[in-house]
């Protein structure tokens, strides 16, 4: 990597001196905080409730399987788990050994996967037998017959690929831990030209993050905090999501779903108190608000919002129909989390992005030649940090791209910081569709576009949308004129690719329209497909 490995050794004992990195893992915290809160109920799921203590000793338990199993220090681990009990002790059984998981979300297929197995080997996969009416299964036996790397499935519940995750467990040992420098977890990033980007967090860091959004969020013992987007994505797990809340020994209640079905009920009976949603998600529950009028949320008191454009509107509608404080978050699996503050006037919470996390995020506003803009003024948004990576792992070539040579992380947002020091987002200057906050790298989309027979090239563009914010449509060059969405969407399913990534709409044209240097002109597609379509 060209990325300065000076600026970060020096930075890091900064950050070391400076108590933002505490010299324990994830491991150790969990076993603090165990010793802590002892009785205090930790996870809630369905019917299933777990204290700390029992938490701490099912992560020991678990651990010990895995490495009885040969599970080692080091070792990556596929886990591919919804928001279930499971999720949490085995990340945490991992951590103690020092193995690293690779979160990948339950919509992940098998194109997907293949790129992060061949990228990262991990020595075993850990995934639901079904969930939400997908075998699992069948995947897996195809991966790992394409993966010799994998020596280990386990599926949480009985399946006839690998053993049960439930079934795992040993008397507790004394396992060599890793150090909290180490790194703890690789996160997916939104996805590129097809090669995924991981995203290294490490003990330390994670932590760090962990503890400064619960204090943004002002999360204490009496929080209660319902997970509802994947905690596979770091703001659910993180921000303050499931670590910040166990940091300060609140309860979590798991959600399966998005869905108001599952949701509200949940809120009614454990006493939620704060969540964390995308806007699209936002709206949705909005609306079921508006003629629900026997569910009880009035134990929520913070709705943090983020991921994706909150449209100001909808910003003021929470602000005064909700019950609860609105919080924005603008973040990133990267690092850099912003957020408003509980007790900002109305007028910056339903505008602003908020402020960074930690007095040490170095954010800066450059112009395309690096340059800092004038105040106030829009640029991309870079920055370097306590907990901002400073390299994707195994990824030279994009690191060059992504870093500049002093180790800030380039965004690809176009932001402006106000007069008052929020952070406001303005748009992307990187080429991606935020589809209900599930990121989308149009060139990855493409690539298989040109797989099918018929298609001779392709484009994405992306198009606003009411519920989604934004969704892809995909323009097509092609001799079939009776190619639909509906075949499209078939070939994406054959090919094994997550159902987001499916264009939304489809358009035929015959040549494309180009740019000044020849490039394909998204900005002219954009209009063809938004002008009002001809009866002819
Ligand atoms: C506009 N765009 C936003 C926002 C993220 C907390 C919250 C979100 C994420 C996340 C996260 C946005 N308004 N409020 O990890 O911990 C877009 C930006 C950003 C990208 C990062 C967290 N909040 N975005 O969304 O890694 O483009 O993380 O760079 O998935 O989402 O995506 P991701």
């Amino acid at each position: 990597m060209r990325v300065s490995t000076e600026w970060y050794e020096q930075a890091a004992i900064t950050y070391e001196q400076r108590g933002y990195w505490e010299p324990l893992t994830l491991g150790q915290q969990l076993r603090k905080w165990a010793e802590q809160y002892q009785n205090k109920e930790a996870l809630v799921e369905d019917e299933e409730r777990l204290t700390y203590s029992e938490l701490d000793s099912k992560v020991d338990a678990l651990a010990s399987g895995f490495y009885h199993m040969g599970i080692q220090k080091g070792d990556n681990v596929a886990v591919q788990l919804p928001n279930r009990i499971s999720f949490v002790l085995t990340c945490f059984a991992l951590f103690r050994i020092g193995a690293v998981p690779i979160l990948v979300l339950p919509a992940h297929r098998e194109a997907e996967l293949d790129g992060i197995f061949a990228l990262a080997k991990p020595v075993a996969y850990i995934l639901p037998t079904t969930f939400l009416g997908f075998d699992y299964t069948k995947m897996a036996e195809h991966l790992v017959k394409k993966h010799a790397s994998v020596k280990f499935v386990m599926t949480d519940g009985d399946s006839s690929i690998g053993k049960n995750l439930a079934e795992i467990s040993g008397p507790p040992i004394e396992l060599e831990a890793p150090s909290y420098k180490d790194t703890a977890l690789l996160l997916l990033s939104g996805g590129t030209t097809g090669i995924p980007k991981l995203i290294p967090r490490t003990h330390a860091d994670y932590v760090y993050n962990a503890k400064a959004t619960a204090a943004r969020c002002q999360l204490t013992e009496r929080s209660v905090y319902l997970a509802v987007l994947p905690i596979a994505h770091n703001f659910p797990l993180c921000c303050p999501g499931i670590l910040g809340t166990l940091s300060v020994g609140g309860k979590i209640v798991l959600c399966k779903t998005t869905s108001c079905d599952e949701a509200f009920p949940l809120i009614e009976k454990e006493r939620v108190t704060i969540t964390g949603l995308v806007p699209s998600i936002v709206q949705v529950w909005q609306e079921v608000l508006e003629w629900d009028t026997s569910s009880d949320l009035s134990s929520l008191e913070v709705l943090q919002v983020g991921g994706s454009m909150l449209d100001d509107n909808l910003a003021s509608r929470i602000t005064r129909e909700w019950k609860c404080k609105l919080q924005q978050v603008f973040g990133m699996a990267e690092g850099l989390i912003c957020c408003t503050s509980l007790d900002d006037p109305e007028s910056i919470i339903t505008s602003c992005q908020g402020r960074p996390i930690s007095e040490a995020d170095e954010v800066r506003i450059v112009d395309e030649h690096g340059n800092d803009v004038a105040p106030g003024e829009y640029g991309e948004l870079i920055v370097r940090g306590p907990y901002t990576i400073h390299g994707y792992y195994r990824a030279e070539e994009q690191n060059r791209e992504s870093f500049t040579p002093d180790g800030f992380y380039r965004s690809g947002d176009k932001a402006r910081i106000t007069t008052e020091g929020n952070i406001q987002i303005g748009g992307r200057i990187k080429e991606q569709i935020n589809r209900a906050g599930e990121k989308i790298m149009p060139a990855e989309v493409e690539s298989y576009l040109r797989m099918h027979p018929a298609v001779k090239d392709a484009a994405l563009i992306t198009l606003p949308d009411p519920v989604l914010g934004e969704k892809s449509c995909a323009f097509l060059i092609t001799d079939d004129e009776t190619i639909s969405l509906a075949v499209i969407h078939a070939f994406f399913q054959e090919k094994g690719v997550a159902r987001y990534k499916m264009p939304d709409q489809i358009e035929l044209i015959d040549y494309w329209p180009l740019t000044s240097v020849g490039k394909v002109n998204k900005a002219k597609l954009k209009e063809l497909a938004l002008a009002p379509k001809s009866e002819t």
